[in-house]
């Protein structure tokens, strides 16, 4: 399925405020906003048509929107964050995503989940079960997808302290392929999928992007960015940097579909 749109939210004056386990050291904010607009352009190379959100000084975590949702070409669902703090993200989503679907899902308390725990792979939902994402959250969006037509997967990630998100550690490159760090690899019941293991000191590029006819790498990651290749495809490595320093990677800076 071709994507078609996204939504995104630039860094405001106090992104360097949001919740952060890194020792990168704080983002230096107009290199924020430079990285962020160049993604921006590199979505738009894609073919994408971009909704941007104003920052909301309430939220400085607010660039991170994949938290808020999960949207696919069947329906959209607005999450409930795991982190109290992220919580009141949600309604600028919301209003955003209605003005694109007619009917929209919400995880309900005592139900969390965050976006970046979802990974949709051609029909099959990976759900990530973290310290943001609980067992009811889980249920709920299991339900919520086979309700669409499609199955899922919950994949338990709390053991494994380097992943924020399931998607910090794995990827969906397009039809039956994935990309996964070695310790999510060995975890994955995977049938039919061909999985790329991304190498140990590249990790962080895990979480790279299929936006139609391109995969986006975030720069800095050469056996990653040769590894995705294949014919027809185009690699785009963008630097992201200042979203590291926040925890953030590359998927977390945009709801497409
Ligand atoms: C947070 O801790 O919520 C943000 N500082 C980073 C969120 C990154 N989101 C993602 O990986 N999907």
């Amino acid at each position: 399925m071709r994507l078609t749109h996204a939504i995104v939210c630039p860094p405001g004056d106090n992104f360097a405020n949001g919740l952060t386990t890194s020792d990168l050291g704080p983002p230096d904010l107009a290199l924020a906003r430079s990285q962020h607009e160049a993604y921006i352009r590199a979505l738009e190379e894609c073919g994408l048509t971009i909704t941007r959100l104003k920052p909301d000084p309430r939220f400085p975590d607010s660039p991170f929107v994949e938290d808020m949702a999960v949207v696919t070409a069947r329906g959209a669902l607005i999450t409930r964050p795991g982190v109290e703090c992220r919580q009141g993200e949600v309604a600028v989503i919301g209003r955003a995503l209605e003005e694109h679907f007619q009917w929209i899902g919400a995880i309900e308390a005592p139900g969390t989940l965050d976006g970046g725990d979802v990974c949709e792979a051609d029909g099959h939902f990976f759900i990530g079960r973290s310290e943001r994402t609980n067992d009811e959250g889980a249920r709920q969006l299991s339900a919520w997808v086979s309700e669409l037509g499609w199955d899922a997967s919950v994949i338990d990630i709390r053991a494994l302290s380097e992943l924020l998100h399931l998607k910090s550690g794995l990827a969906h490159l397009g039809g039956r392929r994935l990309a996964a760090i070695g310790v999510l690899a060995r975890q994955l019941v995977v049938q039919d999928y061909e999985v790329l293991r991304v190498p140990k000191d590249e990790e962080y590029a895990a979480n790279c992007m299929r936006v139609n006819d391109a995969i986006l790498v975030p720069a800095g990651f050469p056996h990653m960015a040769q590894a995705v290749r294949e014919p027809g495809i185009r690699v785009i490595e963008l630097e992201i940097s200042e979203f590291r320093k926040m925890d953030g990677g590359l998927s977390c800076l945009s709801l497409r579909w």
